[in-house]
C-alpha cells in the first residue's frame, strides 16, 4: 500500500499545502480555504482558488513518481494507492487500484442540498435543481471523509505487508493514523520524503529525497531485472 500527498505533485510544479501560497492566495492559509464555513462566507473566493488549483492541475503532467508507482502496481499481485491529493494525477499516470480519501478537484458537488450531478451548471456554478451553489468534490477540514474510501484505506493498510508514507507531512487525520494501523499489523513502514516528519523515527525505513528520484529507483531495483533495462 502506498499512501501519497502533496509531495508527489510538488516535481509536477504544483505546491504543497506547506508551500507558501503564491500571488493572489498567498493572504490565506490552505486550512483557512478548504472549509465549508469558509464557502459559505464567500463562495465566490474559495470557488476561484479551486479554479486556479483545478487549472494548475490540468496544466500539471504526471511526474516519475506517479509514473513509478503505477508501474509499481503493474509489477505487484496486490497493490493499494491511497491519496489524499485530489489533483488527479495519479489516474493520468495510469494507477488503476487507487482511493482519493479527500476527494477530487475535478468534479462537483451540490453545496446546499447535495442534488445528484445531472443538473450542474459549471460555467455559472450552479446547481440547476435547487439553485444552489457548486462547490468542488472534496472533503474539507471538520468534514468526514466518504466512508467507502476510508473503510478500504484502512482495511489496506490493516492488511498490507509494505506501507509506503510518500511526499506527507503526516498532519492531517485520519489519513496521518494510517501507517499506524499498518505497523500495528506487523507491515513495515517506509517514508519517501525530501525532509523528516513525525513518522521519520517511527517508520522502519526513511529515503530522504525527491519521490520522482527515488521511487523509479526503487521500482528498477527491485521490480526489474537488469536485463529488462530498466523503466
Ligand atoms: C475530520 C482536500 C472530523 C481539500 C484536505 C486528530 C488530531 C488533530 C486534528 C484532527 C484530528 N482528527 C481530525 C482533525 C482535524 C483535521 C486535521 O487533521 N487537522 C490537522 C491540520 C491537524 N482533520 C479533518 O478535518 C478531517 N476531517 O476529521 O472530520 C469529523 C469527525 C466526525 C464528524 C464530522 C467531522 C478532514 C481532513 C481532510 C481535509 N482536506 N484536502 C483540498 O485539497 O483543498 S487535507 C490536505 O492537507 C491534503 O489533502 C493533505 O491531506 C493535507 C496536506 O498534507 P500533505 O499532503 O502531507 O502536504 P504538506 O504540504 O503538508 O506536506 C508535503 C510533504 O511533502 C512535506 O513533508 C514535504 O517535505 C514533502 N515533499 C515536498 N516535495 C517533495 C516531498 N517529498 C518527496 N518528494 C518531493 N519532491
Amino acid at each position: 500500500m502506498a499512501l501519497t500527498g502533496a509531495g508527489i505533485s510538488a516535481e509536477s510544479g504544483l505546491a504543497t499545502f506547506r508551500d507558501a501560497q503564491t500571488g493572489l492566495w498567498s493572504k490565506f492559509r490552505p486550512e483557512e480555504l478548504a472549509t465549508a464555513e469558509a464557502f459559505q462566507r464567500n463562495p465566490t473566493l474559495v470557488s476561484d482558488w479551486y479554479a486556479w488549483r483545478r487549472e494548475q492541475a490540468l496544466k500539471a503532467q504526471p511526474n516519475p513518481g506517479h509514473l513509478a508507482l503505477a508501474e509499481m502496481e503493474r509489477r505487484v499481485s496486490e497493490f493499494l494507492l491511497v491519496t489524499q491529493n485530489v489533483d488527479g494525477l495519479h489516474e493520468r499516470a495510469g494507477t488503476k487500484q487507487m482511493v482519493e480519501l479527500h476527494g477530487n478537484i475535478h468534479r462537483f458537488r451540490c453545496f446546499e442540498n447535495d442534488c445528484s450531478s445531472e443538473n450542474f451548471d459549471l460555467d455559472k456554478g450552479r446547481c440547476r435543481s435547487c439553485g444552489g451553489h457548486l462547490r468542488p468534490a472534496v472533503v474539507w477540514f471538520g468534514e468526514m471523509l466518504p466512508v467507502d474510501a476510508l473503510e478500504s484505506a484502512i482495511k489496506g493498510s490493516e492488511e498490507c505487508d509494505v506501507f509506503f508514507s510518500i511526499g506527507t507531512s503526516s498532519v492531517v487525520y485520519p489519513a496521518a493514523d494510517l501507517w499506524r494501523r499498518a505497523k500495528n499489523n506487523g507491515a513495515i513502514v517506509v517514508e519517501i520524503n525530501k525532509d523528516s516528519t513525525t513518522l521519520t523515527a517511527l517508520a522502519d525505513y526513511s529515503f530522504r529525497g525527491k519521490a520522482g528520484q527515488i521511487l523509479p529507483q526503487l521500482v528498477r531495483q527491485v521490480w526489474i531485472p537488469e536485463s529488462a533495462g530498466g523503466l
